[in-house]
């Protein structure tokens, strides 16, 4: 039985971001949705529940076939909030630097390029889904965009931040202004949590 992970700093810690009334439906009403789901599906799989979420999604062709939609909708969706929710931070902002920065610059061309790389991905991505920036098996950073609730683990990649731009995460405060809600979310990114994924999915 998987709970729902406490946020690491308080529904209205955004501000004015991302508003609280935004964070507490997405929090307690979505991620708790996407788990109380899941729990239901591994609930008629016991053997299957003593694995991380991670593993099942990197190895979802294997699971039995009812469980499969169930890991990559409700399964993607646990771990997909779990790490949003650790990739921002009140004192966020400003930009990286470190290792992960040479390799943006290196991959991208710039830090300007990876930005524009990446609010591209988020804001064309039709309907719902999320953008990611992810480490390839290969050492690759790539950016890309998957709809729904597909997790990079999918693809053998590893997720070190990700945006989502399902409306549920934006609507309240900026409507139909998804570029708006994109833009301003560069504000909260906690880059310091991104290069310690970068360098533990490095290790
Ligand atoms: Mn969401």
């Amino acid at each position: 039985m998987l709970t729902l992970p406490p946020l690491p700093y308080a529904y209205d810690a955004l501000e004015p971001y991302i508003d609280a009334q935004t964070m507490k439906i997405h929090h307690t009403k979505h991620h708790q949705g996407y788990l109380n789901q899941l729990n239901a599906g591994l609930a008629e799989h016991p053997a299957l529940q003593g694995y991380a979420v991670e593993t099942l999604l990197r190895n979802l062709e294997s699971l039995p076939h009812g469980l499969q939609t169930i890991v990559r909708h409700h399964g993607g969706g646990h771990v997909n909030h779990r790490l949003f929710w650790t990739v921002m931070s009140p004192q966020g902002g400003g930009e990286p630097q470190g290792a992960l920065r040479e390799a943006l610059e290196q991959t991208f061309g710039s830090w300007a390029a990876f930005q524009e790389t990446f609010a591209r991905a988020a804001a064309t991505r039709f309907g719902s889904g999320w953008a990611w920036l992810v480490l390839t098996p290969f050492g690759e950073l790539r950016v890309y965009s998957t709809p729904n609730q597909d997790s990079p683990l999918l693809f053998g990649h590893t997720p070190l931040l990700g945006l989502d731009v399902w409306e549920h995460a934006y609507y309240l405060k900026y409507q139909n202004r998804r570029a708006d809600y994109i833009a301003q979310w560069w504000e909260v990114v906690h880059w310091d949590q991104v290069a310690t994924y970068y360098a533990q999915a490095r290790a």
